[in-house]
């Protein structure tokens, strides 16, 4: 209130104070952090049904048995363990996920994520994968697509030789107090292996790092307010 009223009394109109109140509020809006870290369950995929030490495991939509804290709503996965076949690795744990467990692909796994600070920016990071024994050339490259918080993103041309983990992040902005997380293995052609996830983290975006929507907004609040900020040397 203090600067709106600096403002009339500098002679700005009822207009400009409008504007100037619309830049802090999108500052407002985008300097809102995500609340710190937010829970997931059975993040690193260590832990079967019931919340039970898991061995090498296959889980699918239909039976009762899903990993801890997690649901496939279509398709089957794997959870394995490092060292299996030689060649599997996790990023964290003993086990991590292989997204195609026996020929079904397009398997879908979900968690409802609570805790969120509605319009929030937080960040989504996951360690990604590829089965060697599958997806291990760029002809038989797999596929994954990941959804939270109304922000979907594709991961292209996965393949690997040799299995290691690299982490991919991205930025949403839930609306509401829940939602969504999903991994989607989108590979064209089914087979029995695909991308694999493991150590699923979702907390506060580190300074200094935007999503594309929230930058343009915070750009367009900072030009109202450089322009504001002109027009009141003006009066002065
Ligand atoms: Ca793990």
């Amino acid at each position: 209130m203090a600067f709106q009223m600096i403002f009339v009394e500098d002679g700005m109109s009822v207009r400009r104070v409008a504007r100037f109140r619309l830049g802090i509020a999108f500052l407002a809006a985008n300097l809102t952090l995500c609340a710190g870290v937010i829970p997931v369950l059975n993040p690193s995929f260590e832990l079967g049904a019931g919340g039970t030490p898991l061995t090498n495991s296959l889980y699918s939509y239909d039976t009762t048995t899903q990993p801890y804290g997690w649901t496939i709503t279509q398709g089957n996965l794997e959870v394995i363990q490092t060292g299996y076949a030689g060649n599997w690795v996790v990023q964290a744990g003993s086990y991590s996920v292989d997204m195609n467990g026996v020929g079904a692909g397009n398997t879908i796994l979900t968690q409802t994520i609570s805790g969120f600070t509605p319009g929030a920016t937080c960040m989504l990071t996951f360690g990604l994968a590829a089965n060697p024994s599958w997806c291990n050339s760029p002809s038989s490259a797999c596929s994954l697509q990941v959804s939270i918080g109304g922000v979907t993103q594709d991961y292209a041309n996965i393949w690997q030789s040799v299995m290691v983990f690299a982490d991919q992040t991205f930025l949403f902005t839930p609306s509401a107090s829940s939602t969504m997380l999903s991994f989607t293995d989108t590979t064209n052609g089914g087979g029995n292996g695909g991308p694999a996830i493991d150590n699923i983290r979702i907390a506060d975006a580190p300074s200094g790092v935007s999503e594309p929507a929230s930058t343009l907004l915070l750009l367009c609040g900072l030009g109202t307010l450089t322009a504001l900020a002109k027009k009141r040397r003006q009066f002065v």
